[in-house]
């Protein structure tokens, strides 16, 4: 049985990673084309994003019925043959659980609409409707003339809240989870699941958007520990991730110390807020480094102490690529891709992999709002636009947060499209794919790629990557990202630049520098080896051995 402390998860955004009948669109069947790659990059699972059927209005995430596969993604037959072929290859696949919310189309709501009170109790109706917005701009709540009453959505009006109050509910999610169990499934991935548990009084929020009344709610730890009891509990070889937004460590503590039984590890997002201006994703500032370090190291000392699991990662399908973001996608553009890689892979936690950041794909620049495609950013297109700003700024926002950002065609190599599809594909691809694709690093020794398998082996080789204690260096340093683990007599110290200049680095009195030191990893060659006094050049990122 997999370990999921030694483990790397890749995350397949199907829609875009591998179209294999030349409809624009990435299936079942791409994915399958592409197991021997992921193999050859090592990694332990594949969690897929939605594929069920749906509206596509949110990419998936709104589920319109979650026993089939959108015949856009392919067949039943397919994703049996995908278990199949990726078990082969001792790869597990792990599913995405959208249990938040449905699509307004699934059955549920139609009958609720049609006024079947069993499927009203389904979802959140209220008479009066608080002040609450949604996650997508405007309010969480939508009337329906016919009742007189508004139901609840904290995403799009076509992603009407499940209410998990309701037993009938909670049922209904496990036969969805034992049936996907049930097909060998080997992994799972709430969607939001923090969010599902609402208050009993529902009241304006007069100093938020209503999160704080209805995030990590009364009886999240009840249901979650219900629900696992009720399904995965069951099988000893099956890992969970809970996307946790705007969460606490404590709780993320109770989600996933084992004692609690309730998840294997959570997603939380805090460092990918530190270049949000006043919190707001669409207010633009530079990444503020020190704060990045501060959660970085928080969170580590913090889980570590209370036992606790998360997963580490940059990138998904919902955040811009990190290359661009808090690296360099010009003149460092492969330094900083591997210093970003190994800051993360080095840390305490299970590593995730976003399709194409690997290989260092970079935000695609799109500069009309007619190229994107996202809900959220055609939304707050209209939100900003009606705010006043001009198009320049507001699209200058859109290309940096745009969710779309991660969206675009997977890079595979330089014909046209990238290779993704030999049809028209359903968003463009970034115009850097002949630059940047899978073919021109896999053989590569020196590339981002090569240096994801050498961070990947990494972990497996030695204990002390997966179960090491962390604790942090350099805590005042503006510029370097630093941190020890260790583990019975293993130490590993990191090492992270991120900057594109020149920087100074002296560990005495941090660390004990009597043993030998050796360079398990580094983005540059002849990286220094005297801990007391390490120059850093642009991005540089060494992870030092010493014994
Ligand atoms: O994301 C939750 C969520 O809040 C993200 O949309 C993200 O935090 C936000 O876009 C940042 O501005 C999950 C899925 O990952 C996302 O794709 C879905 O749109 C969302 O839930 C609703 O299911």
């Amino acid at each position: 049985m997999k370990d999921f402390k030694k483990s790397v998860v890749y995350q397949i955004y199907p829609k875009s990673f591998k179209d294999s009948n030349g409809d624009g669109f990435g299936d079942l069947k791409g994915v399958i084309e592409k197991l021997d790659y992921l193999k050859f990059l090592g990694v332990d699972y594949i969690w897929l994003t939605p594929f069920y059927v749906s509206p596509q209005r949110d990419n998936g995430y709104d589920v319109a019925d979650y026993y089939n596969i959108d015949p856009r993604f392919g067949t039943m037959e397919d994703f049996e043959a995908l278990i199949e072929e990726a078990q082969k290859r001792d790869i597990g696949i792990m599913l995405d659980m959208v249990f938040n919310h449905t699509s307004t189309e699934h059955e549920w709501f139609k009958k609720a609409l049609e006024g079947d009170e069993k499927y009203k109790g389904f979802y959140i109706f209220k008479e009066k409707p608080t002040n609450w917005q949604s996650k997508f701009g405007g309010s969480a709540w939508e009337y329906v003339e016919k009742f007189g009453e508004y139901y609840l959505h904290l995403f799009d009006v076509t992603q009407a809240d499940l209410n998990w109050d309701n037993e009938e509910v909670r049922k209904s999610v496990y036969k969805i989870v034992n049936f996907w169990l049930e097909k060998g499934v080997k992994g799972l991935r709430f969607d939001v699941i923090n969010l599902i548990s609402k208050p009993e009084v529902f009241e304006d929020d007069l100093i938020g958007d209503g999160r704080r009344f209805y995030t990590d709610g009364p009886n999240i730890h009840k249901y979650l520990k219900e629900l696992n009891k009720n399904t995965f509990g069951r099988y000893d070889d099956v890992i969970t991730v809970g996307e946790m937004s705007s969460t606490t460590i404590d709780n993320c503590i109770k989600y996933t110390n084992p004692d609690e039984k309730e998840l294997s590890m959570v997603f939380n997002f805090h460092h990918l807020k530190v270049d949000y201006k006043n919190g707001d994703k669409w207010a633009l500032m530079d990444f503020d480094f020190r704060q990045l370090k501060d959660i970085f190291n928080e969170w580590q000392v913090g889980m570590q102490k209370g036992n606790g699991w998360s997963a580490v990662f940059w990138c998904n399908h919902d955040q811009p690529r990190i290359v661009s973001r808090f690296g360099d996608d010009k003149k460092y553009h492969k330094e900083s891709a591997k210093m970003l890689a190994t800051s993360i892979h080095m840390l305490r936690g299970t590593p995730y992999i976003y399709q194409g950041e690997e290989i260092g794909m970079t935000n695609p620049y799109f500069d009309k709002i007619e190229y994107y495609k996202d809900v959220e950013s055609i939304n707050y297109y209209k939100i900003l636009k009606n705010k006043g700003m001009d198009e320049r700024e507001v699209m200058n926002i859109i290309m940096e947060r745009s969710r779309d950002n991660s969206r675009t065609p997977m890079q595979w190599n330089d014909s046209d499209n990238a290779g993704f599809t030999n049809g028209q594909p359903w968003i463009d691809v970034a115009k850097n794919y002949k630059e940047i694709n899978v073919e021109s690093q896999i053989n590569d020794e020196d590339s981002i790629l090569n240096h994801y398998r050498k961070l990947i082996k990494l972990r497996k080789q030695y204990d002390v990557v997966a179960y090491g204690d962390y604790r942090p260096l350099c805590v005042e340093h503006d510029r370097v990202f630093a941190y020890a683990r260790s583990y019975k007599d293993e130490l590993v110290v990191v090492v992270n630049n991120f900057y594109g200049e020149t920087t100074k680095v002296n560990l005495e009195g941090e660390i004990d520098l009597k043993g030998s030191v050796k360079i398990l990893l580094s983005n540059y060659k002849d990286s220094g080896l005297d801990l007391s006094n390490l120059v850093l050049r642009p991005y540089e990122s060494v992870v030092y051995y010493i014994v």
